[in-house]
């Protein structure tokens, strides 16, 4: 039995030589990249039994894909190979002074992935796993592949936990329908992961309150709020739907590197003083007076609906009219982000999730499910590609029990 399924397109992925317009990059280095399959790495790295579906051409690409992914320890015994559609590739840039914005290029219209359908991926391949992870990206890339995720996360009994990140692609949505379809999806699901930058390009919806005002139905919905931290909320009458499972034993490590990125390792130690973190996958540190347990001395006041760190959390304020009532007797737990010098922030809400997941199947508590999100999610910020092993086990849970300490 699989402890999580993610389902999703791995693509191959071309990182940019240096910074700047893609009109100007000179060349590119292969490496991976795929929101669903950097989950699922992520979470094998964790030692926690992973299986990946998806679909990949019969192509070299596709070779490297599997092979790649299967080398971090995941089940890819659910990818199909299509002998008439190419994997899908995207290249990206990384932004420099003069081109403030990032610029990602997808070549995946047609890949063998888009073709994924509910006969392509039955619901009973999918059935034996504690926790489906899904996300948005999916349901752009065709309408099979749309009709896929809704059939996956219809309610019947007996179903896996699904886990959705909203992952709001605007390049894959252009013909308009995102917000209604995504918002569809993420009721369904029982964990949504969502950043509250999307969720305001989505919804009109930047405070993390009116977020949960509109995604009501979702045991646990975490807000993303970039440097600012997250917030949890979970409903407190509800148990998870999965009990803890017993401690995995921890796997050797990655037998490969993320190509392009930094060398895939555990962390390997943690920094006392405060200093830039340059792609070495250390741990980062974190800003002065920001340790987990603690108000920050300075900086941007809390946004509405967030209160200020070390202090009570209040009941959700009430939604926008129109919107449904949140539930009653949720709790939020917002939590600070370590501070990172961020090398590329692709990938980082990934390894969020895939932290988040993991210490959900270990059952521990929100608080420390967040925390155990941003700790993965720091490794990632820091290097040049889109995946980062998470910090080791016995070393992310004790920075994560640390209260008071700047790391
Ligand atoms: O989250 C990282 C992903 O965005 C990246 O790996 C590529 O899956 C990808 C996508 O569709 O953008």
């Amino acid at each position: 039995r699989a402890d999580v399924v993610c389902l999703g397109e791995s693509m191959v992925t071309f990182l940019p030589s240096r910074p700047g317009r893609l009109a100007d990059v000179p060349s590119f280095t292969r490496a991976i990249g795929g929101a669903e399959s950097n989950v699922a790495c992520a979470l094998a790295a964790a030692g926690h039994r992973v299986r990946w579906v998806g679909r990949v051409g019969r192509d070299g690409f596709g070779d490297h894909l599997v092979d790649t992914i299967a080398s971090y320890g995941v089940d890819v015994g659910g990818v199909g190979r299509d002998p008439d559609r190419p994997t899908g590739v995207y290249f990206r840039t990384d932004s420099d002074r003069a081109t403030s914005a990032h610029e990602v290029v997808y070549y995946r219209a047609g890949s063998a992935a888009s073709a994924m359908s509910p006969a392509t991926v039955p619901y009973e391949s999918v059935a034996d796993a504690r926790i489906l992870h899904l996300t948005g990206i999916t349901a752009a890339l065709s309408a099979s592949c749309l009709a896929l995720v809704r059939e996956l996360t219809a309610p019947r009994p007996g179903r896996p936990l699904v886990s959705f990140d909203v992952n709001h692609r605007p390049g894959l949505w252009r013909e308009g329908g995102a917000a209604e379809v995504l918002l569809s999806l993420a009721r369904r699901a029982d964990v949504v992961f969502v950043g509250a930058d999307e969720a305001e390009r989505l919804w009109g919806a930047a405070d993390p309150a009116a977020i949960r005002g509109l995604l009501a139905e979702p045991a646990v919905l975490v807000v993303k709020r970039g440097a600012e931290g997250a917030v949890a909320f979970e409903r407190c009458a509800a148990s998870f739907p999965t009990p803890p499972l017993p401690e995995p034993g921890l796997r050797p490590g990655p037998r490969a590197s993320n190509a392009g990125g930094a060398e895939v390792q555990p962390v390997r130690r943690l920094r006392t003083r405060p200093e830039a973190v340059r792609g070495s996958g250390d741990l980062p540190p974190v800003r002065e007076g920001a340790g987990w347990g603690k108000a920050p001395r300075s900086g941007p006041a809390p946004a509405p609906g967030v209160p200020a760190l070390g202090e009570p959390a209040p009941a959700p304020t009430a939604p926008a009219p129109g919107t449904p009532a949140p539930r009653p007797r949720d709790t939020l737990t917002p939590t600070p982000a370590p501070h990172v010098t961020v090398l590329s922030p692709v990938g980082a809400g990934d390894a969020f999730a895939a932290g988040f997941l993991s210490a959900t199947l270990r059952g521990l508590a929100v608080k420390d499910r967040l925390r155990h999100g941003h700790l993965a999610a720091a490794a990632v910020l820091t290097v040049p590609g889109d995946f980062a092993a998470p910090p080791r086990r016995d070393l992310a849970d004790r920075l994560v029990a640390l209260d008071d300490v700047a790391w």
